[in-house]
């Protein structure tokens, strides 16, 4: 048995696991992260690209901007188009005096693993068998197996990073477990080109189904349109993206559509999933172990973030002033921010989305959403508000 000893060990080496083991260290609070995948396995992931102005900021204020700012396409607002109804441009910066980013979570990622390499952080990949232990001690355990041999962590405390189908939730006692699900009846097929980008991140709604152009370079595009849950990639060659994607949109936004070869494509499920409460003894959840969304409203990544900014806040808190007042209200804290964003997520997904199965009074209840939006400013403020993120020091 290889022992560590550390104060908080990490679960999960995804961009929640290493912006916590980032901002603790630049606190002088030691870590050591714990990841079941290869480096250039979680490196090569493609996810999220669309950055709230509060992930910026923190992202800026950790010393991790620069990139960002260098590569990343900042956006004063996002576009909406309807089936044979008028677009609309939900103007952020008009209503918030925020804008928000393009830049790819796998860019993020990337850069935390870089800027953890420089600190030489602790950061042990392809660990298998990881498991939790004596997390109502004081000296909680972790233990694993890497290179052939048998590991145990003795920390402070364990943050349990390592996303939906991770140990960490699972050692929350049942009993003390409420969760809250809805899994959506079909998928996104992502595709990443390699051509210059529609120039808006935007939202389209068409009978055939949903899609989405965003971005994360000027060289770099990436699409996705809404297919049923039972397709396989192999059932969707790049010509029938294209083709299908171009007749979800309308003409003044297709005439400005660069096709191309596919250098990724991807099919992801949808669901919405809470699971609280998000601490237990000393053991806390953050990110995907403990939520989330559908893309639909751009809050996956973002609400890792928020999640990290409140339970990094805490433990820093804790080791330099003993105070545990934080981090006993951080699943309190944390969930208030999340079931906005899981809100949020849902009504835009229902909205934006032809649902199997549904009747005529569903899809009057989806046009007289848009159309007000398409009448309402306030309603339109309102949207802004919630897409731009909620401020973290709420
Ligand atoms: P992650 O899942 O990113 O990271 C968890 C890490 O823990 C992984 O590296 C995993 O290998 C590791 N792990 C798991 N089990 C472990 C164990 N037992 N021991 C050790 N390590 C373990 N969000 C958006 O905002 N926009 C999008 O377009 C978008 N698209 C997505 C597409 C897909 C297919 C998926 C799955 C998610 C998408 N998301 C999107 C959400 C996504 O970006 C997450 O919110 C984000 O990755 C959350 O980061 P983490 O909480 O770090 O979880
Ligand atoms: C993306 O760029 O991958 C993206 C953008 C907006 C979303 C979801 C994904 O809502």
């Amino acid at each position: 048995m290889v022992t560590h000893k550390t104060q908080i060990a990490i679960i999960g080496g995804g961009p929640a696991g290493l912006l916590l083991s980032h901002i603790l260290h630049l606190n002088g609070i030691d870590s050591m992260v714990i990841e079941r995948q290869s480096k250039a396995h979680v490196k090569g992931r493609i996810r999220a690209g669309v950055l709230e102005a509060g992930t910026v900021q923190l992202l800026r204020d950790v010393g991790l901007g620069d990139r960002m700012d260098r590569e990343g396409m900042p956006h004063d607002g996002t576009s909406f188009t309807w089936e044979n109804k008028p677009s609309l441009f939900i103007d952020v910066k008009k209503f918030t005096g925020k804008s928000f980013m393009a830049y790819g979570q796998t860019s993020i990622t990337e850069d935390l693993y870089l800027q953890r390499e420089r600190d030489n952080g602790q950061i042990i990949c392809e660990a298998s068998e990881v498991q939790i232990h004596d997390i109502d001690e004081k000296k909680p355990k972790v233990t694993f197996l890497a290179d052939g041999q048998n590991h145990e962590v003795i920390c402070d405390f364990i943050a349990g990073c390592d996303g939906f189908h991770g140990v960490s939730r699972q050692s929350i006692p049942t009993h003390l477990q409420r969760s809250f699900q809805r899994t959506y009846p079909f998928g996104w097929l992502g595709i990443m080109a390699e051509v210059p980008p529609y120039k808006d991140v935007l939202y389209g709604y068409h009978s055939e189904g949903f899609a989405l152009a965003s971005q994360r370079n000027p060289m770099l595009s990436r699409f996705y349109i809404q297919v049923d849950i039972q397709d396989k990639i192999k059932d969707w060659s790049d010509d029938r993206f294209w083709e299908a994607l171009l007749r979800r949109l309308p003409n003044e936004v297709t005439k400005e559509i660069q096709t191309g070869p596919s250098i990724e494509k991807s099919i992801a499920p949808l669901r919405s999933f809470v699971s609280e409460p998000m601490q237990y003894k000393r053991l806390f959840l953050a990110g995907d172990s403990a939520h989330v969304v559908p893309p639909t409203g751009a809050k996956g990544l973002n609400l890792a973030v928020s999640d990290i900014y409140f339970l990094s806040r805490a433990l820093i808190e804790v080791y330099k002033n003993n105070n545990f007042s934080h981090l006993e209200n951080y699943s309190k804290t944390a969930l208030a921010r999340i079931w906005g964003a899981i809100n949020l997520s849902w009504r835009l997904t229902k909205m934006l989305h032809t649902f199997p199965g549904e009747d005529p009074f569903d899809q009057q209840i989806r046009q007289s959403d848009y159309d007000l939006l398409l009448r309402s400013e306030e309603l339109q403020r309102s949207l802004a508000v919630q897409y731009i993120g909620l401020p973290l020091n709420l």
